[in-house]
């Protein structure tokens, strides 16, 4: 193979020649990666300039995290990793967390970092932004390499991008010295050394023996549940789950990201029977979703006392039993499960017990009928109820719409309120609870979906990414961001207890305007004091496509703390006494 040389050490001049830069552009076209996230700067911006001018769109955020979240995000959607393209040292650790938070998330992502020269680095002899990326990301995340040699691009994207998107997917770092965009190779042999990447997430079929065994377990329940996670969303094998659900006659429970695989309103959903179901089924089995916090590990109180047998859905094998026993473990890709299942359960499957269905549906009605009222309430200053119950018709009006949500009461209230009608169209903070993913997720939504995006933030949630609207303003983008504004963390109506001037540590300025920010950078802005008046707002940004900023007027005492998880916060034994 040739060699790539230095700049210091040219190849003969009649050759044609290649360099660094093309061939990282030309190895992402070939394999299908045609958006980058990111911040240019020393040593990527010609980068991003020549691939802007090969085809690639690159967008520029204001901050890696945004950018970071937003790649992170376009791998959720689309099961190609999302790309993500940061400077050295600062760079790189402002797009880390998103790498991290998209490897919790099982999100495929990659971050790729221009880094400084390993000669200098490695002395530690004060490089420009000198650090040691490569081990720095690697606990972060599933993969991580590094290129040195421009005839090696070729293999370093192929390793990056199966790493990412094969079995359970994830965030992998890609490390690119600044000397790499510069060496010059022969083109033909810089081609031939690009690597198509041939079959990235292969198929995992699931053992015969575990798939009758899932389905023994499940013809012996007799209350039956079905819980979705967002690696069922990720999937896209939506018909298959749809099948599979029908087919079963059993209540499913879709956990946040995967609302809308079957709409929230289908006779089966379970999502406003939550404690009923997960307290008194017998069988459950998990698609995609991982019995962590977030289904309280499968035990404890939230599970009842009844004994219950698990069914788990995988594609990690060591998922199985990480919390509790698993008596079926299936492990293998959704696609290839359900379909498995569906088979094995052939033409005369016995629905759940008709008893079983009818004490679901009475709680789910019991529930919709308290919640009815609070929704249509047209109080001003508007609680939350008031402003989510006019935001839920214009979602069910628009259904292909991407609803983006972050806060705390502003996220709860949200998830619970809106109905979700399609596949993949509620986006928010994933298995951290992290804040700050809303604007990068909403570019995201918008850009690689080409659908309008409502955004519905906390405002402390939004200070996290709210430059971002000028990053939105100016790619257009169809985005609507209402900001749930009380004031402050969970409730603006905190007192300082040490009793000096300084305001309370959760209370951000009273009153605050975040709609005039947008007014900056061209786009609509809108104060909304009435569910009338948000409604108004949001229809015309939603129809017009322009970039809008709506902030609603929340009551600051409406919240509570922590939305619905201030059970997490520590408590002193001491306050017990
Ligand atoms: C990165 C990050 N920092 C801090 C937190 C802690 N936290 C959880 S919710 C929240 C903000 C909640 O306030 P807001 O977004 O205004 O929602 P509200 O409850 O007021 O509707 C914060 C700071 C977090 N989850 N993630
Ligand atoms: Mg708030």
């Amino acid at each position: 193979m040739t060699q790539a040389t230095t700049v210091k050490e040219q190849p003969a001049p009649d050759q044609e020649l290649t360099d660094g830069f093309h061939l990282v552009i030309e190895a992402m076209k070939l394999n299908g990666l045609t958006t980058i996230y990111g911040v240019p700067g020393i040593p990527i911006t010609d980068l991003g300039r020549m691939a802007q001018a090969a085809g690639i769109r690159v967008l520029s955020f204001r901050h890696e995290q945004n950018a970071g979240y937003a790649a992170a995000i376009a791998g959720f959607l689309t099961k190609k990793p999302g790309i993500c393209l940061t400077v050295s040292a600062p760079g790189f650790l402002n797009g880390l967390t998103a790498l991290a938070h998209a490897t919790t998330n099982c999100f495929p992502m990659i971050l790729i970092s221009g880094s400084s020269e390993r000669e200098v680095v490695d002395l530690q002899q004060g490089d420009y932004e000198e650090m040691d990326q490569l081990a720095i990301a690697k606990p972060l995340c599933k993969a991580a390499f590094r290129v040195l040699h421009a005839q090696d691009i070729g293999i370093g994207f192929a390793r990056a991008i199966r790493a990412a998107v094969s079995g359970r997917p994830g965030g992998v770092y890609l490390d690119l010295p600044a000397k790499l965009f510069g060496q010059v190779m022969n083109a033909e042999a810089g081609r031939k050394s690009l690597v198509k990447v041939i079959d990235a997430a292969p198929e995992q079929i699931p053992s015969a023996a575990a798939v009758k065994r899932a389905l023994e377990v499940l013809k012996s329940a007799k209350r039956p549940l079905i819980v979705l996670g967002k690696g069922a969303a990720y999937a896209q094998a939506d018909d298959a789950i749809k099948a599979l659900v029908e087919k079963s006659g059993a209540p499913f429970l879709p956990m946040s990201m995967a609302k809308g695989l079957l709409p929230d309103t289908h006779p089966q959903c379970a999502g406003a029977a939550r404690s009923t179901v997960l307290k008194d089924s017998d069988v459950v089995m998990l698609i995609g979703a991982r019995l962590n916090w977030l289904l309280s590990h499968g035990k404890g109180k939230t599970w009842g006392e009844a004994p219950k047998k698990f069914i788990q859905i995988d594609i990690e094998p060591r998922e199985m039993d990480s919390n509790i026993e698993i008596a079926a473990p299936l492990v293998g890709d959704i696609g290839s499960c359900l379909g498995a299942l569906l088979e094995g359960m052939g033409g005369k499957w016995a629905a759940a017990p008709a008893e079983w269905m009818s004490a679901i549906k009475a709680k789910r009605e019991e529930n919709v009928a308290k919640m009815a009222p609070r929704l249509m309430n047209n109080n001003s200053p508007m609680d939350y109820h008031g402003a989510l119950g006019v935001l839920r018709t214009i979602i069910k009006e628009r259904p292909d719409a991407i609803l983006v949500n972050e806060g705390a009461n502003a996220l709860d209230l949200t998830r619970g309120v809106i109905d979700i009608h399609q596949p993949r169209k509620r986006l928010d903070v994933g298995t951290w609870g992290v804040m700050g993913i809303g604007m990068g997720s909403a570019i995201a939504a918008a850009v690689e979906t080409g659908k309008p995006v409502l955004a519905i933030e906390g405002d402390s949630a939004f200070g996290f990414c709210g430059m971002e609207i000028e990053t939105i303003c100016r790619y257009k983008l169809p985005v609507c961001v209402v900001i749930l504004n009380n004031d402050g963390i969970y409730r603006g109506t905190d007192v300082n207890r040490g009793g000096g001037s300084d305001p309370a540590t959760t209370v951000f300025v009273k009153g605050a305007r975040y709609d005039r920010m947008i007014e900056a950078f061209g786009g609509v802005g809108v104060n909304a004091t009435t569910p009338d008046e948000l409604k108004r707002a949001v229809n015309a940004a939603m129809d017009s496509g322009q970039p809008t900023l709506v902030n609603a007027v929340i009551d600051p005492a409406a919240g509570s703390e922590s939305g619905r998880i201030g059970n997490l916060n520590p408590q002193s034994a001491l306050r017990k006494k």
